[in-house]
């Protein structure tokens, strides 16, 4: 294996450093992305963690996921961050007493979470750890919560009518402040002043100019307030909601978690065929409402105002990873994902357009390098029979994280590590690639 100076990346180096942030953020029964900026359990970040910390210690993938839907909703949501009571309110903002969730009928009362949700990644890390530590108990447990998850999604979500999933926050997406966002946004007021009342914790733990910017960070928190008000109840949200949008990356993971459903089905002795139905249903309604023939690529859609974003960012070809894609718009997208614009080597896909006036290699998610999004799309070429390029993808993240360590992000040029250094999922997801 050589990094793009001919550099042999040292496989057993990086293992050992990958095993030993996973060991270090592990905090009982769940892990948390990072010991300093987010000292919490994230939902979408314990699924990948979960897929590659099976194989180096299975009891505690299944456990991290089994901690995760422990704090599952009556509904079937699945909260984007479940707060661990040890750590003190002020070492994380937005915390439980902002998001103010009351204990739920039927549900756990004992824990405390957020009323939003992120991108279902963990029905395919279940199936995942399954394979690689088979445990059909786990399995059995998982199943039906999962599929609560999905059926939350697919009908309390689908704002638009035609069997996509709405986010109601940018946070849901896990793609923070993606470009994607902007033209939705642009339509909220930016009152900074609310942050006045709260202390941002990211920017004293991390550096300013990295993070969002404090207009994008006071509709965060207006939103989120919002959605609160509102009592997280999600009818009537085109009318209740400020912000209702469909993403191609959530809902291809969406599609991806029902195929991933229908092999767990077939472990449980459940059905797979209806899971496999959704999937395809979802793909169809993907391509005529988010793909653009123009740009090869697919576009948020702001349900609100029937607009497609221009943006082209990561979350654009994010939906390679569905198999029933049609083989000219997978061609698509492996052509642009290779291109000027993105770019699969020396250094991994970067999280925007390259080429964009507005391109930023160091803030957040308007520039810098993701590993959990390169990993998905690493399967997504594989899955086409590009397997040159899938390649390509797994030398250069191996080379970025063996030069840098186990960061949260990459600078798009050089490859350099940005945000918090001792990173879960890039950790874990390294491993999984060397597997
Ligand atoms: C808000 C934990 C999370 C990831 C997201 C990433 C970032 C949180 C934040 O960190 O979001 O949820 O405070 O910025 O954007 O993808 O799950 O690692």
């Amino acid at each position: 294996t050589e990094d793009h100076d001919h550099q042999p990346v040292d496989l057993d180096r990086l293992r050992r450093t990958a095993e030993t942030v996973l060991r270090g953020n592990w905090s009982g029964d769940h892990m948390v992305p990072s010991r300093t900026l987010y000292p919490h359990q994230w939902s979408w970040d314990a699924a990948f963690i979960s897929i590659g910390l099976a194989h180096v210690a299975p009891d505690r993938a299944w456990r991290d996921l089994r901690s995760l839907f422990t704090a599952q909703w009556p509904d079937g949501r699945v909260p984007h961050i479940v707060f661990d009571p040890g750590v003190n309110e002020k070492d994380y903002f937005p915390g439980p007493a902002f998001w103010d969730v009351p204990p739920l009928p039927g549900g756990p009362s004992h824990i405390r979470t957020t009323g939003i949700v992120q991108p279902p990644v963990h029905a395919l890390a279940a199936r995942m750890i399954h394979r690689v530590a088979p445990d059909a108990e786990e399995l059995r447990w998982l199943y039906p919560r999962l599929v609560a998850q999905q059926e939350y999604l697919l009908k309390h979500r689908d704002a638009g009518g035609a069997g996509l999933a709405s986010i109601v926050h940018p946070w849901e997406s896990g793609l923070d402040n993606s470009p994607s966002w902007d033209d939705a946004l642009a339509q909220l007021p930016a009152d900074v002043r609310v942050l006045d009342r709260y202390q941002r914790r990211d920017v004293q733990v991390s550096v300013a100019t990295h993070r969002p910017t404090n207009a994008d960070y006071a509709r965060y928190i207006a939103l989120a307030a919002s959605y609160r008000d509102n009592g997280y109840q999600d009818f009537d949200l085109l009318e209740r909601h400020g912000f209702v949008v469909e993403c191609p990356a959530f809902n291809a993971l969406t599609a991806d978690a029902e195929l991933a459903l229908a092999e767990i089905a077939a472990v449980v002795g459940a059905d797979p065929g209806p899971h496999r139905e959704r999937a395809a249903g979802i793909t169809q309604a993907m391509i005529e409402r988010l793909y653009d023939p123009e740009t090869g690529l697919f576009h948020t859609l702001d349900v609100r105002t029937g607009k497609r974003s221009k943006a082209r960012c990561v979350n654009g070809l994010m939906p390679l990873i569905l198999p029933g894609l049609p083989a000219r718009v997978a061609a698509s997208l492996a052509d642009q994902a290779a291109s000027a614009r993105f770019g699969l080597s020396p250094v991994p896909v970067p999280s925007y357009d390259r080429t964009a006036p507005d391109f930023d290699p160091l803030r957040y998610w308007r520039g810098p390098v993701w590993i959990n999004v390169n990993w998905l799309l690493r399967r997504g070429f594989a899955g086409h029979g590009y397997a040159a390029e899938a390649e390509a993808l797994r030398q250069a993240m191996l080379s970025v994280v063996d030069r840098s360590g186990c960061f949260e992000y990459f600078h798009p040029t050089t490859g350099e590590g940005i945000g918090t250094p001792e990173f879960s999922w890039t950790a874990a997801l390294i491993l999984d690639l060397l597997a």
